[in-house]
Protein backbone atom coordinates (compact mmCIF):
# COMPACT_ATOMS: atom_id res chain seq x y z
CA UNK A 1 0.00 0.00 0.00
CA UNK A 2 1.04 3.56 -0.96
CA UNK A 3 2.23 5.37 2.03
CA UNK A 4 1.37 9.18 2.89
CA UNK A 5 4.02 11.72 2.98
CA UNK A 6 2.91 15.19 4.50
CA UNK A 7 5.10 18.42 3.88
CA UNK A 8 5.55 22.08 2.56
CA UNK A 9 7.71 24.83 2.35
CA UNK A 10 7.23 28.35 3.77
CA UNK A 11 6.76 31.31 1.69
CA UNK A 12 8.90 33.15 3.59
CA UNK A 13 10.96 34.27 0.58
CA UNK A 14 12.82 33.13 -2.54
CA UNK A 15 13.61 29.41 -3.21
CA UNK A 16 17.18 28.45 -2.40
CA UNK A 17 19.54 25.66 -3.40
CA UNK A 18 19.13 24.54 0.05
CA UNK A 19 15.23 24.06 0.11
CA UNK A 20 15.50 21.97 -2.97
CA UNK A 21 18.13 19.61 -2.17
CA UNK A 22 16.92 19.15 1.29
CA UNK A 23 13.18 19.21 0.55
CA UNK A 24 12.31 19.67 -2.94
CA UNK A 25 14.37 16.60 -5.03
CA UNK A 26 13.48 14.38 -2.27
CA UNK A 27 9.35 15.26 -2.59
CA UNK A 28 10.27 14.39 -6.63
CA UNK A 29 11.70 11.07 -5.84
CA UNK A 30 8.98 9.83 -3.32
CA UNK A 31 5.96 10.64 -5.68
CA UNK A 32 6.22 7.46 -7.62
CA UNK A 33 5.67 5.38 -4.76
CA UNK A 34 3.77 7.21 -1.85
CA UNK A 35 0.21 9.43 -2.50
CA UNK A 36 2.19 13.06 -1.27
CA UNK A 37 0.32 16.15 -0.05
CA UNK A 38 2.61 18.85 -0.62
CA UNK A 39 1.53 22.81 0.25
CA UNK A 40 2.67 26.38 0.57
CA UNK A 41 3.09 27.00 4.23
CA UNK A 42 1.56 30.78 3.54
CA UNK A 43 0.05 31.32 6.76
CA UNK A 44 3.05 30.41 8.28
CA UNK A 45 4.91 33.10 6.31
CA UNK A 46 2.74 35.44 8.01
CA UNK A 47 4.22 34.61 11.90
CA UNK A 48 7.01 37.24 10.90
CA UNK A 49 6.74 40.75 9.20
CA UNK A 50 6.41 39.96 5.05
CA UNK A 51 5.15 42.60 2.20
CA UNK A 52 1.35 41.71 0.91
CA UNK A 53 3.21 41.66 -2.45
CA UNK A 54 6.07 39.77 -1.84
CA UNK A 55 3.89 36.80 0.15
CA UNK A 56 1.43 36.58 -2.83
CA UNK A 57 4.56 36.44 -5.54
CA UNK A 58 6.69 34.06 -3.16
CA UNK A 59 3.85 31.88 -3.17
CA UNK A 60 2.98 31.79 -6.61
CA UNK A 61 6.79 31.11 -7.63
CA UNK A 62 7.19 28.59 -4.81
CA UNK A 63 4.08 26.81 -6.84
CA UNK A 64 6.17 27.13 -10.03
CA UNK A 65 9.21 26.08 -8.83
CA UNK A 66 7.52 22.54 -7.25
CA UNK A 67 6.04 21.59 -11.00
CA UNK A 68 9.23 22.69 -12.36
CA UNK A 69 11.79 20.41 -9.98
CA UNK A 70 9.43 17.93 -11.68
CA UNK A 71 6.58 17.41 -8.95
CA UNK A 72 3.74 16.30 -10.80
CA UNK A 73 0.12 17.51 -10.65
CA UNK A 74 -1.26 14.62 -11.44
CA UNK A 75 0.49 12.20 -8.75
CA UNK A 76 1.40 14.57 -6.01
CA UNK A 77 -1.82 16.90 -4.29
CA UNK A 78 -0.22 20.37 -4.22
CA UNK A 79 -1.73 23.28 -2.48
CA UNK A 80 -1.67 26.66 -0.72
CA UNK A 81 -2.27 26.17 3.04
CA UNK A 82 -4.31 29.23 2.84
CA UNK A 83 -7.20 27.59 1.01
CA UNK A 84 -7.84 24.68 3.49
CA UNK A 85 -8.93 26.27 6.39
CA UNK A 86 -9.17 23.19 8.28
CA UNK A 87 -5.60 23.69 9.12
CA UNK A 88 -6.15 27.04 11.04
CA UNK A 89 -9.20 25.43 12.61
CA UNK A 90 -7.27 22.49 13.99
CA UNK A 91 -4.48 24.67 14.64
CA UNK A 92 -6.86 26.44 17.44
CA UNK A 93 -8.38 23.03 19.04
CA UNK A 94 -4.35 21.95 19.56
CA UNK A 95 -3.65 25.46 20.75
CA UNK A 96 -6.14 25.01 23.33
CA UNK A 97 -4.39 21.98 24.22
CA UNK A 98 -0.79 23.24 24.83
CA UNK A 99 0.59 25.24 27.03
CA UNK A 100 2.69 28.27 27.31
CA UNK A 101 5.74 26.91 28.87
CA UNK A 102 5.95 24.15 25.80
CA UNK A 103 6.12 26.53 23.48
CA UNK A 104 8.31 29.64 24.53
CA UNK A 105 10.97 26.20 25.04
CA UNK A 106 10.70 25.86 21.56
CA UNK A 107 14.40 27.26 19.95
CA UNK A 108 13.24 27.83 16.33
CA UNK A 109 10.69 30.66 18.40
CA UNK A 110 13.70 31.71 20.79
CA UNK A 111 15.96 32.02 17.73
CA UNK A 112 13.20 33.99 15.34
CA UNK A 113 12.64 36.25 18.32
CA UNK A 114 16.00 37.43 18.52
CA UNK A 115 16.22 37.64 15.12
CA UNK A 116 13.29 39.77 14.99
CA UNK A 117 14.58 41.93 17.52
CA UNK A 118 17.65 42.52 16.03
CA UNK A 119 16.29 43.85 12.70
CA UNK A 120 14.03 45.89 15.06
CA UNK A 121 14.64 46.97 18.12
CA UNK A 122 11.09 48.38 19.09
CA UNK A 123 9.18 45.67 17.59
CA UNK A 124 6.70 43.44 19.41
CA UNK A 125 6.82 39.91 18.95
CA UNK A 126 3.78 38.67 16.85
CA UNK A 127 1.88 35.64 18.58
CA UNK A 128 1.97 33.89 15.94
CA UNK A 129 5.76 33.20 16.14
CA UNK A 130 4.85 31.43 19.17
CA UNK A 131 1.75 29.55 18.48
CA UNK A 132 3.95 28.39 15.06
CA UNK A 133 4.35 24.78 16.63
CA UNK A 134 0.76 24.52 16.81
CA UNK A 135 -0.61 25.09 13.08
CA UNK A 136 2.43 23.47 12.13
CA UNK A 137 1.32 20.15 14.64
CA UNK A 138 -2.46 21.00 12.65
CA UNK A 139 -0.94 20.53 8.81
CA UNK A 140 0.44 17.27 9.89
CA UNK A 141 -2.33 16.49 12.01
CA UNK A 142 -5.15 16.62 9.60
CA UNK A 143 -3.95 14.41 7.01
CA UNK A 144 -2.78 11.00 8.77
CA UNK A 145 0.73 11.01 7.23
CA UNK A 146 3.28 8.09 7.61
CA UNK A 147 6.32 9.84 6.74
CA UNK A 148 6.70 14.02 7.32
CA UNK A 149 10.00 14.56 5.29
CA UNK A 150 11.20 17.55 7.43
CA UNK A 151 15.13 19.05 8.24
CA UNK A 152 16.74 18.14 11.44
CA UNK A 153 15.57 21.89 12.58
CA UNK A 154 12.42 20.82 13.22
CA UNK A 155 12.50 17.56 15.19
CA UNK A 156 11.53 20.17 17.54
CA UNK A 157 8.69 20.87 16.46
CA UNK A 158 7.78 17.13 15.26
CA UNK A 159 8.49 16.04 18.88
CA UNK A 160 5.71 18.44 19.87
CA UNK A 161 3.46 17.13 17.45
CA UNK A 162 3.55 13.81 18.72
CA UNK A 163 2.95 15.08 22.24
CA UNK A 164 0.02 16.80 20.90
CA UNK A 165 -1.47 14.00 19.20
CA UNK A 166 -0.87 11.77 22.46
CA UNK A 167 -2.46 14.48 24.49
CA UNK A 168 -5.84 14.61 22.84
CA UNK A 169 -6.12 10.93 21.95
CA UNK A 170 -5.52 10.39 25.84
CA UNK A 171 -8.16 13.41 26.70
CA UNK A 172 -10.76 12.48 24.41
CA UNK A 173 -10.14 9.22 21.98
CA UNK A 174 -7.64 6.67 21.53
CA UNK A 175 -6.87 6.80 17.58
CA UNK A 176 -8.15 10.10 17.28
CA UNK A 177 -4.59 11.09 15.60
CA UNK A 178 -2.09 8.98 14.04
CA UNK A 179 1.46 9.47 16.09
CA UNK A 180 3.63 11.13 12.94
CA UNK A 181 7.16 9.92 11.95
CA UNK A 182 10.13 12.18 10.58
CA UNK A 183 11.38 11.35 7.06
CA UNK A 184 15.02 12.06 6.58
CA UNK A 185 16.16 11.12 3.25
CA UNK A 186 19.43 9.14 3.00
CA UNK A 187 22.60 11.11 2.18
CA UNK A 188 20.94 14.63 2.27
CA UNK A 189 22.80 17.41 3.46
CA UNK A 190 21.85 20.55 5.58
CA UNK A 191 23.15 23.39 2.81
CA UNK A 192 25.59 25.83 4.70
CA UNK A 193 25.31 30.00 4.05
CA UNK A 194 28.39 30.45 1.48
CA UNK A 195 30.17 33.02 3.32
CA UNK A 196 29.07 31.84 7.30
CA UNK A 197 29.13 28.18 6.48
CA UNK A 198 28.04 27.47 10.28
CA UNK A 199 24.56 28.64 9.34
CA UNK A 200 21.75 27.38 7.83
CA UNK A 201 21.22 28.57 4.11
CA UNK A 202 18.04 29.98 4.55
CA UNK A 203 15.86 32.00 1.86
CA UNK A 204 14.96 34.97 4.83
CA UNK A 205 19.12 35.33 4.81
CA UNK A 206 19.45 39.06 4.57
CA UNK A 207 22.48 38.50 2.66
CA UNK A 208 22.21 37.50 -0.79
CA UNK A 209 25.65 36.36 -0.97
CA UNK A 210 24.95 33.67 1.79
CA UNK A 211 22.64 32.07 -0.41
CA UNK A 212 22.39 30.24 -4.35
CA UNK A 213 18.72 31.20 -5.08
CA UNK A 214 17.15 28.80 -7.66
CA UNK A 215 16.35 32.20 -9.47
CA UNK A 216 20.36 32.95 -9.88
CA UNK A 217 21.81 32.89 -13.34
CA UNK A 218 25.06 31.63 -14.26
CA UNK A 219 26.99 35.41 -13.41
CA UNK A 220 25.47 35.19 -10.13
CA UNK A 221 26.12 31.76 -9.05
CA UNK A 222 29.67 32.24 -10.30
CA UNK A 223 30.09 35.69 -8.11
CA UNK A 224 28.55 33.97 -5.38
CA UNK A 225 30.23 30.56 -4.92
CA UNK A 226 33.69 32.23 -6.12
CA UNK A 227 33.42 33.94 -2.88
CA UNK A 228 32.31 31.37 -0.96
CA UNK A 229 34.37 31.10 2.18
CA UNK A 230 36.85 28.06 2.35
CA UNK A 231 40.29 28.39 4.17
CA UNK A 232 44.38 28.52 3.57
CA UNK A 233 44.40 25.15 3.02
CA UNK A 234 44.10 24.43 -0.26
CA UNK A 235 43.21 20.79 0.36
CA UNK A 236 39.44 19.17 -0.35
CA UNK A 237 38.69 17.54 2.40
CA UNK A 238 35.26 17.06 4.02
CA UNK A 239 35.55 18.11 8.13
CA UNK A 240 32.70 20.06 9.55
CA UNK A 241 34.50 20.90 12.02
CA UNK A 242 37.18 22.16 10.83
CA UNK A 243 36.62 23.29 7.23
CA UNK A 244 32.73 24.30 7.36
CA UNK A 245 33.37 25.68 3.44
CA UNK A 246 34.85 23.57 1.77
CA UNK A 247 32.55 20.78 3.67
CA UNK A 248 29.76 22.24 2.38
CA UNK A 249 30.68 22.94 -1.15
CA UNK A 250 31.57 19.22 -1.36
CA UNK A 251 28.01 18.49 0.57
CA UNK A 252 26.48 20.58 -2.29
CA UNK A 253 28.71 18.75 -5.02
CA UNK A 254 27.72 15.89 -4.15
CA UNK A 255 23.99 15.93 -3.32
CA UNK A 256 23.45 17.62 -6.73
CA UNK A 257 25.60 14.60 -8.93
CA UNK A 258 23.89 12.03 -6.37
CA UNK A 259 27.46 11.10 -5.54
CA UNK A 260 28.36 10.22 -1.66
CA UNK A 261 30.55 12.48 -0.20
CA UNK A 262 33.86 10.42 -0.47
CA UNK A 263 33.18 9.80 -3.84
CA UNK A 264 33.17 13.91 -4.38
CA UNK A 265 36.65 13.50 -2.28
CA UNK A 266 37.90 11.61 -4.20
CA UNK A 267 36.83 13.05 -7.64
CA UNK A 268 38.66 15.80 -6.38
CA UNK A 269 41.56 14.19 -4.75
CA UNK A 270 45.16 16.15 -5.73
CA UNK A 271 42.67 19.24 -6.99
CA UNK A 272 42.52 23.15 -5.89
CA UNK A 273 39.99 25.33 -4.49
CA UNK A 274 39.79 27.23 -8.02
CA UNK A 275 39.25 23.78 -9.85
CA UNK A 276 36.62 22.68 -6.98
CA UNK A 277 34.85 26.22 -7.63
CA UNK A 278 34.51 25.99 -11.22
CA UNK A 279 33.03 22.30 -10.87
CA UNK A 280 30.51 23.57 -8.63
CA UNK A 281 29.41 26.89 -10.36
CA UNK A 282 28.92 24.27 -14.11
CA UNK A 283 27.40 21.41 -11.91
CA UNK A 284 24.59 24.14 -10.21
CA UNK A 285 24.00 25.91 -13.40
CA UNK A 286 23.54 22.89 -14.99
CA UNK A 287 21.25 21.41 -12.67
CA UNK A 288 18.93 24.98 -12.08
CA UNK A 289 19.01 26.70 -16.03
CA UNK A 290 16.59 23.96 -16.96
CA UNK A 291 14.41 24.08 -14.11
CA UNK A 292 14.52 28.21 -14.43
CA UNK A 293 13.24 27.83 -18.40
CA UNK A 294 10.00 25.25 -16.87
CA UNK A 295 9.20 27.86 -13.95
CA UNK A 296 9.01 31.34 -16.48
CA UNK A 297 6.66 28.62 -18.20
CA UNK A 298 4.49 27.61 -15.40
CA UNK A 299 4.61 31.65 -14.15
CA UNK A 300 3.62 32.98 -17.37
CA UNK A 301 -0.12 31.07 -17.85
CA UNK A 302 -0.66 32.46 -13.90
CA UNK A 303 -4.58 31.10 -14.71
CA UNK A 304 -3.88 27.19 -15.70
CA UNK A 305 -1.21 27.19 -12.24
CA UNK A 306 -3.51 28.63 -10.12
CA UNK A 307 -6.17 25.95 -11.44
CA UNK A 308 -3.71 23.09 -10.31
CA UNK A 309 -3.59 24.60 -6.89
CA UNK A 310 -6.69 24.47 -6.39
CA UNK A 311 -6.97 20.58 -7.40
CA UNK A 312 -4.80 20.09 -4.78
CA UNK A 313 -6.47 21.90 -2.42
CA UNK A 314 -9.99 20.22 -3.44
CA UNK A 315 -8.54 16.68 -2.50
CA UNK A 316 -6.40 17.99 0.36
CA UNK A 317 -10.08 19.46 1.79
CA UNK A 318 -11.38 16.23 1.57
CA UNK A 319 -8.91 14.65 3.63
CA UNK A 320 -9.17 17.61 6.04
CA UNK A 321 -12.16 18.32 6.27
CA UNK A 322 -13.30 14.86 7.45
CA UNK A 323 -10.31 14.58 9.50
CA UNK A 324 -11.58 18.30 11.70
CA UNK A 325 -15.12 16.70 11.75
CA UNK A 326 -14.05 13.43 13.83
CA UNK A 327 -11.84 15.72 15.67
CA UNK A 328 -15.01 18.34 16.35
CA UNK A 329 -17.15 15.49 17.61
CA UNK A 330 -14.90 14.17 19.83
CA UNK A 331 -14.28 16.90 21.54
CA UNK A 332 -18.08 17.84 21.89
CA UNK A 333 -17.68 21.01 19.11
CA UNK A 334 -19.54 19.49 16.63
CA UNK A 335 -23.20 20.14 18.74
CA UNK A 336 -25.98 18.66 16.39
N1 LIG B 1 19.87 24.90 3.93
C1 LIG B 1 19.07 23.84 3.86
N2 LIG B 1 19.58 22.61 3.67
C2 LIG B 1 18.77 21.54 3.60
N3 LIG B 1 17.43 21.61 3.69
C3 LIG B 1 16.88 22.82 3.87
N4 LIG B 1 15.61 23.25 4.01
C4 LIG B 1 15.60 24.59 4.17
N5 LIG B 1 16.84 25.07 4.13
C5 LIG B 1 17.66 24.00 3.96
C6 LIG B 1 14.45 22.38 3.98
O1 LIG B 1 13.46 23.00 3.18
C7 LIG B 1 12.16 22.68 3.69
C8 LIG B 1 11.33 23.93 3.73
O2 LIG B 1 11.61 24.68 4.82
P1 LIG B 1 10.73 25.94 5.22
O3 LIG B 1 10.66 26.89 4.13
O4 LIG B 1 9.39 25.53 5.73
O5 LIG B 1 11.51 26.50 6.44
P2 LIG B 1 13.01 26.50 6.75
O6 LIG B 1 13.54 25.14 7.03
O7 LIG B 1 13.15 27.48 7.86
O8 LIG B 1 13.65 27.03 5.38
P3 LIG B 1 14.46 28.36 5.16
O9 LIG B 1 14.86 28.41 3.75
O10 LIG B 1 15.54 28.46 6.19
O11 LIG B 1 13.34 29.44 5.41
P4 LIG B 1 13.31 30.67 6.40
O12 LIG B 1 14.47 31.53 6.00
O13 LIG B 1 12.00 31.29 6.13
O14 LIG B 1 13.41 30.16 7.80
C9 LIG B 1 12.36 22.00 5.04
O15 LIG B 1 12.14 20.60 4.89
C10 LIG B 1 13.80 22.28 5.37
O16 LIG B 1 14.39 21.25 6.12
Amino acid sequence: MKKRVLSGVTSTGKLTLGNYLGAISNFVKLQTENELFIFIANLHAITIPIAKKELATNTLEIAAWYFACGIDPNVANVFVQSDVLEHTQLSYILLCNSYLGELERMTQFKDKMQKTKQQNKTISIPTGLLVYPTLMAADILLYEPDLVPVGSDQTQHLELTKTLAERLNAKYQANLFKIPQQYQAQHSHRIMSLQDPTKKMSKSDDNPKNVIFLSDDLNTITEKIKKAVTDSENIIKYDIEKKPGVSNLLAIYASITNKTIAEAESYFASKDYSFLKTEIITTIHNLLAPIQEKQQKYLSDQASLIKLLQQGAENAKKIAASKLQEVQKAIGINYQ
